[in-house]
């Protein structure tokens, strides 16, 4: 049989790179980066590459299980998949029957696959659908909203056509979305600066025209100091500000006493140096990209941190601008009808979400709402008890801090189901296991990607499934049968698509040739002296309403973070180009090349409590402490300790991925930390020590 090309989507990260895999008699080849999709360029990541080992690994559930023992204690019963499903379906029937269907709650990793998800609790008949983005980029999303009317994905960054990047808590070339990868890198070599703003000299530093090590939380003082600069010298685009930007008289007020020259007391960075930097910008606006942050679950202010960046982009015109943050098409746009949502199947329930959002939380977001927001309510029972829960590809005893206070919450749930691919914390903690088929087994639901051009495309089976797993649209099907909300329950992957492209006049055959159906052949940039902004004004907004009218305000004076007490450090973290968040420290591929996760010290700390680089040392914050080894730098700010996010399991089915830190461990406490106005969880709020083992 001669090789096959199967089109389709990775899922070794949240990005879902377009991918080429080759089929050989049935078997897996060589996985690429799609050579149709010029973004790609053939090209994949590290991770991508090692989707071979995900799917060869013996190390992974491979059958439905129930528990027997206690919770995590890891005895379990290999049962059938029907037995699973009725066994699932018996005891959430009963729950609905004591507490109401809005007693269900579920939350997955988000994405663009989701809509399956949140029909599917439609289907049961609970609001309470929630993703994991409290514990990643909430506060980017909040932030967008309340200048721009506009989510985070409402605008693109035109990476390939930008004359200026900047990076403040991102980094691009460690934290990998491939196509923003290479756009970068066109920008790069076409001339375009870049300039970094970080707590330590990671990979995107490597690669900077200007470097900033800022004090760690302090993120907040160097950006009102910048639109000082910007406002007081008039270097801001004052056409654009007059047609689009509403208050900025209150802005210029707000700002007055937050000059370089303070900001350098705050920040570490020399007020000539922000100038020098800011007038930079001046002379590559509207073509900036003030990359407004991904994993900015980090700080008290983080929500504040990432308005002040919108804001920056609005100010230097970038905002709408090639080059900069155009804005981002939709099918529509485009004279195309977009896919038909599963959600459209059942009525949206008229229940009140548990977790506050949209009510009591106003000024929050009520599709996702907040994960941890729903935990105090399992906690409190207050507006009402919750007692089922799908974790569906989402390991919050990993993603959220203090996993210990999460157990002790989950001990008022009846059921707790875990549909995943690998093993994790939350997985061993769960009634009943599901283990789904790996992204090179399984088809997914089509899914469209917006941005200048806007596409659809397919995740498609690659291979057959190695062990006896489902794709998740088998099992949700599976669980609405015998719910009675047959209309989820597809007989086939193709019906499943066919009722997604209904009335788009795109056929699932269109998906053959490359895996992606363009909808358009030309980028398109709105023009913004045509464009109004989806707020109450139509403007950008300085002074945001939903947050006034909660008592939030919308211009947060500074607060200078805490130093660390004597001898601590603020644990600070972050991705690498290895590993994906947990769930790749036991993929043998990728623990050959990074098996274990250093801890970054600067090296005056270092010598002044005789540690060496490459000594072995343990960090702890009094209940929680783990050992790992020391990379002693010059290049990390010394009230800091950093760690890549995601080892230090305590998995017995793993043999590879206990080594390390598992800086949420280091986070006691933090379950309630979290940034009121942008909901996200707080998570380097923290102080630990570290120390040589004795
Ligand atoms: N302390 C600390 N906490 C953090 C972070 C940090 O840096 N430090 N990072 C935060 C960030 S940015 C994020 S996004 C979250 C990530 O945390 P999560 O949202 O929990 O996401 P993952 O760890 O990517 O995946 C969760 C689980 O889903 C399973 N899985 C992955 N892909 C699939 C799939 O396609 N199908 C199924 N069924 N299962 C799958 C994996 O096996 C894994 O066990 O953690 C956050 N929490
Ligand atoms: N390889 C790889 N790529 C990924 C992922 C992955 O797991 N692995 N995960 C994906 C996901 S879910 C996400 S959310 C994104 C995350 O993408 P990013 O948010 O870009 O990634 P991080 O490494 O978490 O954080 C970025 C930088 O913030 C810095 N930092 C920490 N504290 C501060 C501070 O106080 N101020 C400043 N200015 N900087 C600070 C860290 O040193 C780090 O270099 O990556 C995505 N891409
Ligand atoms: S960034 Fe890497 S791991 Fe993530 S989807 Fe793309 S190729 Fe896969
Ligand atoms: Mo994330």
């Amino acid at each position: 049989m001669p090789t096959k090309e199967v089109y389709s989507v990775c899922g070794m990260c949240s990005v879902r790179c377009p991918i080429m895999v080759e089929v050989d008699s049935g078997s897996l080849g060589f996985i690429q980066g799609n050579p149709h999709d010029p973004g790609m360029a053939g090209g994949l990541c590290p991770r991508g590459g090692a989707g071979r080992a995900l799917y060869e690994d013996s190390e992974r559930p491979q059958f439905p299980m129930i528990r027997e023992g206690e919770r995590g204690e890891g005895k379990w019963r290999r049962v059938t998949w029907d037995e699973a499903l009725d066994y699932i379906c018996d005891r959430l029937k009963g729950i609905i029957d004591t507490h109401g269907a809005r007693s269900v709650l579920w939350s997955d990793r988000g994405g663009p696959f989701a809509d399956l998800h949140k029909a599917f609790m439609r289907g049961i008949g609970s609001p309470n659908y929630c993703n994991h983005d409290a514990s990643c980029a909430r506060n980017v999303l909040h932030a967008a909203k309340s200048v721009m009317g506009l989510g985070r994905k409402g605008v693109a960054y035109d990476f390939k056509n930008t004359k200026h990047i900047v990076l403040q808590t991102r980094n691009l070339f460690e934290a990998i979305n491939v196509k923003e990868v290479n756009g970068a890198l066109d920008s790069l070599a076409a001339g375009g600066k870049l300039s970094v703003i970080d707590i330590r000299a990671n990979i995107s530093a490597s690669k900077a025209n200007n470097f900033f090590m800022i004090r760690p939380g302090t993120d907040y003082a160097f950006n009102l100091a910048v639109i000082n600069c910007l406002i007081t010298n008039k270097w801001y685009d004052a056409d654009y500000a007059e047609r689009h930007i509403k208050d900025l008289d209150e802005l210029a007020k707000f700002v007055e006493p937050y000059t370089p020259e303070w900001a350098e007391e705050e920040t570490g960075i020399k007020a000539t140096d922000l100038v020098k930097f800011v007038k930079e910008l001046k002379k590559a606006a509207p073509a900036v990209i003030w990359h407004p942050g991904w994993m900015v679950a980090r700080y008290m202010d983080s929500f504040y941190v990432c308005r002040s960046i919108y804001l920056i982009n609005a100010l230097l015109g970038s905002i709408g601008a090639k080059g900069g943050l155009p804005i981002v098409n939709k099918p529509k746009d485009f004279g195309r009808k977009g896919l038909k949502a599963f959600s459209d199947l059942f009525p949206k329930p008229e229940e009140k979400r548990a977790d506050g959002a949209g009510w009591k939380l106003k000024h929050i977001d009520a599709g996702p709402g907040l994960i941890n927001k729903a935990y105090e309510a399992i906690e409190s029972e207050d507006p009402y008890p919750i007692k089922a829960y799908f974790i569906h590809r989402h390991d919050p005893l990993h993603a959220l801090p203090d996993q210990q206070r999460v157990k002790d919450i989950w001990k008022k749930l009846d059921l707790i189901v875990a549909t995943t691919f690998s093993w994790s914390d939350s997985s061993w903690h769960a009634d009943v296991v599901l283990p789904m088929s790996t992204y090179l087994e399984r088809e997914s639901p089509l899914a469209t990607k917006n941005g200048l051009k806007s596409y659809f495309f397919r995740r498609a089976r690659a291979v057959e499934p190695r062990y006896d797993t489902r794709a998740d649209w088998e099992i949700l099907g599976g669980i609405a049968k015998r719910m009675g909300f047959d209309a989820l329950a597809f007989d086939s992957a193709e019906d499943m698509w066919n009722y997604q492209l209904t009335d788009t006049g795109v056929s699932v055959e269109d998906f053959d040739a490359t895996g992606e159906v363009w909808l358009t052949e030309k980028p398109l940039y709105r023009d913004m002296n045509d464009f109004s902004f989806p707020t109450p004004s139509g403007r950008l907004e300085v002074i945001c309403e939903k947050l006034e009218d909660m008592n939030l305000p919308s211009l947060k004076p500074y607060e200078s973070p805490e130093r660390p007490p004597e001898g601590r450090f603020r644990i600070a973290f972050g991705r690498c180009a290895l590993h994906t968040q947990g769930h790749t420290v036991n993929n043998t591929m990728l623990n050959e090349q990074m098996p274990i996760n250093p801890v970054w010290i600067n090296t005056k700390r270092a010598a002044e409590m005789g540690i060496a680089d490459g000594d072995e040392v343990e960090l702890s914050n009094g209940s929680y402490s783990a050992r790992t080894v020391a990379f002693v730098t010059d290049f990390i700010h010394p009230e800091a300790a950093f760690v890549v996010h995601g080892f230090g399991h305590k998995l017995p089915p793993e043999t590879r991925s206990s080594r390390g830190i598992a800086d949420q461990e280091l986070m006691e406490g933090g379950l309630e930390k979290c940034d009121p106005a942008g909901g996200g969880v707080a998570m380097q709020e923290h102080f630990i020590t570290i120390s040589k083992p004795s």
